[in-house]
């Protein structure tokens, strides 16, 4: 038997035999427990984690054909007008800085023509609001994982938290979604740059997970190992929901 099989079938075994909390149990030893795990969801939520990171860790998000894209975005919510966005907006985002911290050999800040730099790509994907809407669109960027290669992951690195101008909003991923090739870092949108109703200058689109995972707005990048050091400092970005939404 694999070593994946065994820890599936484990898994299954000892929810069946003997609930779900030991099954969490051991999704723990082998590093699978989710880090909202024991909250509200508890430990179904962590099986879910655990089950699907087995499963699907390499697997793909649908990509469509280019007339499948929706006729215009849906965007939640009005566009980011605070009066320190509007001066970037005003001055074409040219002093916009992506900063790199945290568990990373060579920290790094890049304005937006750094990361325009970097190998680009298109993909045709369908974002999917928790709250029932949806839209495909073209998102254009750069796979995440060109970025974190060249400030070079530590490792004992764990997750990728992501942060916006917007006040409040951040969120975070495993590295298994960080390094996956559909994670991208994005500028633009259907052709055009993304706007400030769409989450320009940068985007993370994580396709793979529900849309509240696609922050808006993005300029710090921070690699760390425990979930808990940074939601110490400034709260829970998704209240209510659960940390990981994959679809
Ligand atoms: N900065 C920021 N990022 C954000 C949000 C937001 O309000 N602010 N909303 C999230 C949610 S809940 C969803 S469903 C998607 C919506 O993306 P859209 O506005 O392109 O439809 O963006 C996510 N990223
Ligand atoms: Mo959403």
């Amino acid at each position: 038997m694999t070593r994946r099989k065994l820890i599936t079938t484990g898994l299954a075994a000892t929810a069946g035999a003997t609930g779900l909390v030991a099954a969490a149990k051991l999704a723990d030893q082998y590093g699978l427990l989710a880090p909202d795990s024991g909250g509200i969801y508890g430990p179904g939520e962590a099986l879910t984690y655990a089950s699907q990171r087995l499963i699907t860790r390499h697997t793909m998000a649908r990509e469509f054909p280019r007339d499948q894209i929706s006729k215009a975005p849906f965007v939640n919510g009005p566009p980011l007008a605070t009066p320190a966005y509007k001066a970037h907006e005003a001055s074409g985002f040219a002093d916009w800085k992506l900063t790199l911290d945290g568990m990373v050999a060579h920290p790094a800040t890049l304005s937006i023509d750094d990361i325009k730099r970097f190998p680009s790509r298109s993909q045709i994907t369908h974002l999917a609001c928790e709250e029932g809407w949806s839209y495909i669109g073209e998102w254009t960027g750069t796979p995440l994982l060109y970025i974190l290669n060249e400030v070079g992951i530590l490792p004992q690195a764990k997750y990728v938290v992501y942060s916006s101008l917007e006040k409040d909003w951040w969120d975070s991923i495993d590295m298994d979604d960080a390094l996956h090739p559909q994670t991208m870092l994005t500028w633009g949108l259907n052709g055009g740059a993304l706007t400030a109703a769409t989450g320009g200058p940068l985007r993370v689109r994580v396709p793979r997970q529900l849309g509240y995972k696609s922050v808006k707005y993005i300029n710090r990048i921070t690699v760390i190992d425990d979930l808990k050091k940074f939601t110490a400092a400034s709260g829970s970005p998704d209240p209510g929901y659960a940390w990981w939404a994959g679809i």
